[in-house]
């Protein structure tokens, strides 16, 4: 069995190297020759635990080699990114031209996967593409869509064990995936149809933006009210039917902060709280940067000079190093940008550098701040004492009850 790879990113490079390791003969293909190349001398570009030692074993031993171009394969992956455009509408661009890559590579009897977040109807729409192209496929070749839902930093554990939801174009592609994704998922591979695995995909994360912005809006609620959220999040959560998750700066990475937009794009009527729940997340970032600004303000109305202050963390989420659409990031730069005389150090403990921001060491920041922003919640900020001769604005938890 071969398998081509289009796309060798954080999803498409960890799934091929598993399904390497389990028997597959792999060819990854990338268009940056970068990624190429280091892939080919056994190097991650990405930063994910365990992935490395699997990667030069498989490199090694010739299972896995990287590309700028297909090669004549029995299954095709299309790894790629989907990200949006205009006012939110998805892109399948980089979907459509790898399918283009390896149109004229299919044979009878192949197996063609969709594995990137896509909007409702791509599959069959890439369907189309492949029959009008080849006619002489029609009925011949195996089209499926299967998304992928690991958790990035545990992808190693997860690409095994998670349950995968396959939807077929039809019963019999349907059961031609869940062949290939059984050599190497131990999960359940739960069989439907290609439209209803696009949808789950889209679910699971707009129900995750959901929440999180229900616990989003109870910490702006609770501010107003003085109680302490994190306090009444956990009391709540002792209900047996009650799961609250947990407030922080705002909701950021490419995967939650976006395919929400790819139901709500084409289902403006219909998709209410699943655009306003975007809305409260991403509202939540601006709510936390006029907060600093305020706190900054009052404090010159209060000591006659400016403060010095840290901003803790700048990752999208914590003990990660990834700043992909990260509301930490965002609110440094809005602060930066309105109160651009003060002292304000930048702190983020899982990178050494970063081409705008210099960074301070987060002991450091902490004790020569007079107001301290904690907005991600990294674990070493919770070694940190509380200290009642500064201005702490916890929007991520680090102290709470
Ligand atoms: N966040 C909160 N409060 C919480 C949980 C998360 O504010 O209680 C924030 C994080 O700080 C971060 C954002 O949400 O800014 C997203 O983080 P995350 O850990 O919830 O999710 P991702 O984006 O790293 O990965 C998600 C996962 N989806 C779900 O949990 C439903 C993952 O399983 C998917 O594979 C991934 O999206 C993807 O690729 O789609």
């Amino acid at each position: 069995m071969k398998a081509c790879f289009m796309g060798l990113g954080y999803i498409g490079l960890p799934t091929s190297v598993i399904a390497a390791k389990h028997g597959v003969k792999i060819v990854g293909v990338d268009i940056n020759p970068q990624v190429v190349n280091m892939t080919n001398q056994g190097r991650l570009h990405i930063i994910e635990p365990g992935m490395k030692e699997m990667l030069q074993e498989v490199v090694n031993n010739g299972c896995l080699h990287a590309s700028n171009t297909p090669e004549v394969s029995d299954a095709y992956f299309m790894v790629v990114p989907t990200p949006f455009k205009g006012d939110h509408e998805p892109d399948i661009s980089y979907v459509e031209s790898a399918t283009r890559m390896v149109l004229p590579l299919l044979k009878q009897g192949d197996l063609y996967v969709i594995e990137s977040t896509s909007p409702v109807g791509t599959t069959e729409k890439m369907a189309e593409l492949i029959f009008t192209e080849r006619p002489e496929l029609r009925d011949h070749v195996y089209i499926a869509y299967c998304p992928e839902r690991v958790l990035p930093g545990n992808v190693v554990y997860e690409l095994i064990h998670n349950d995968r939801v396959i939807g077929g174009l039809n019963e019999a592609s349907t059961k031609k995936a869940q062949e290939f994704y059984s050599l190497f998922v131990q999960g359940t591979l739960h069989p439907t149809d290609c439209k209803t695995a696009e949808m789950c995909k889209l679910t699971e994360n707009s129900c995750r933006d959901m929440q999180i912005a229900f616990a989003n809006e109870l910490s702006i609620i609770c501010e107003k009210a003085g109680i302490n959220v994190w306090e009444l999040i956990s009391l709540a959560n002792k209900h047996p039917r009650v799961n609250i998750l947990q407030p922080g700066c705002g909701v950021g990475g490419h995967c939650i902060a976006v395919d929400p937009y790819f139901i709500s794009s084409e289902f403006p009527k219909e998709a209410r709280m699943i655009a306003m729940a975007r809305e409260v997340n991403n509202s939540k970032a601006d709510w936390c940067a006029e907060k600093v600004q305020n706190a900054m303000l009052r404090f010159e109305l209060d000591k006659k000079r400016k403060p010095a202050v840290a901003m803790m963390g700048l990752a999208f989420k914590p003990n990660i190093d990834d700043l992909r659409e990260s509301p930490a990031k965002y609110i440094v730069t809005k602060v930066m940008q309105k109160c651009n005389n003060a002292s304000i150090m930048v702190v983020e403990p899982n990178i050494t550098e970063h081409k705008i921001f210099k960074l301070t060491d987060y002991r450091e920041a902490y004790n020569k701040a007079d107001i301290v922003v904690f907005l991600t919640a990294h674990t070493p900020f919770k070694e940190l004492k509380w200290r009642d001769d500064k201005v702490i604005l916890d929007f991520c938890g680090i102290f709470r009850k």
